[in-house]
């Protein structure tokens, strides 16, 4: 790919992770952009005119396009190479671990990190205070199913790497930051350890 490819993004968010770590994977290069989430920089009249009418980043731009939601933009980067496998069913299944990532997984681990650790107890609401609770709970049991799955295997479909190796690898390398001990998932620690050694991998951090 030739073409300036722009990440608007919040470098904490392990949403935009996923697509930092999809491009250092794959060698493309990203031109990055912050907001600040926790001043509304994403909420801006403009920046809903003019990057996201859902008011959210990740979004990837190409030229005048723009693609928001995370696993969809690291689909754009990966298809066609070995991130995407070539088999229908195993490409399908992969879909199925980024579409429950979406659903079960990050709603739960990465908003209670975010919670806890951006926001803090003096802006949290009363709202979201009392859903740390189910939150934990269900972050727990996403964990645990991960856990079980991964057991018997070293990644999540087939037998390489694949999108949803990325999509699940960024928030559990930060779900200390939400109160989840991660030595109660020996099976998700090993496995993050596996996919950290993978050739230009970076972490959440990096
Ligand atoms: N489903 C979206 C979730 C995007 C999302 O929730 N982004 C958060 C940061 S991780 C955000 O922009 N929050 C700012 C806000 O809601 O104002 C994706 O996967 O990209």
């Amino acid at each position: 790919m030739t073409q300036t490819i722009l990440l608007h993004e919040y470098g904490p968010s392990g949403n935009c992770y996923k697509i930092r770590l999809t491009a250092a994977l794959l060698g493309i290069r990203l031109e990055r952009r912050s907001y600040d989430i926790l001043r509304g920089e994403t909420r801006t009249p403009e920046f809903l005119a003019t990057i996201n009418p859902n008011g959210r980043i990740p979004v990837l731009q190409l030229g005048d396009r723009l693609l928001p939601e995370s696993n969809a933009a690291c689909f754009y980067l990966a298809e066609g190479t070995r991130l995407v496998p070539e088999d229908r069913w195993e490409r399908a299944d992969m879909l199925r671990w980024m579409f429950w990532e979406q659903y079960h997984h990050e709603p739960n681990i990465a908003t209670l990190r975010f919670w806890l650790a951006y926001l803090g107890a003096e802006r949290m609401s009363e709202a979201q205070r009392a859903q740390i609770d189910g939150k934990r709970a269900a972050g727990g049991a996403a964990l645990r199913l991960m856990d079980e799955h991964l057991a018997s295997r070293r990644y999540f479909v087939g037998d390489r790497l694949s999108l949803a190796d990325n999509a699940l690898n960024a928030y559990p390398q930060v779900a200390e930051e939400g109160g989840f001990d991660l030595a109660a998932f020996p099976a998700v620690s090993a496995w993050l350890h596996q996919v950290a050694a993978e050739p230009g991998h970076q972490p959440i951090d990096a």
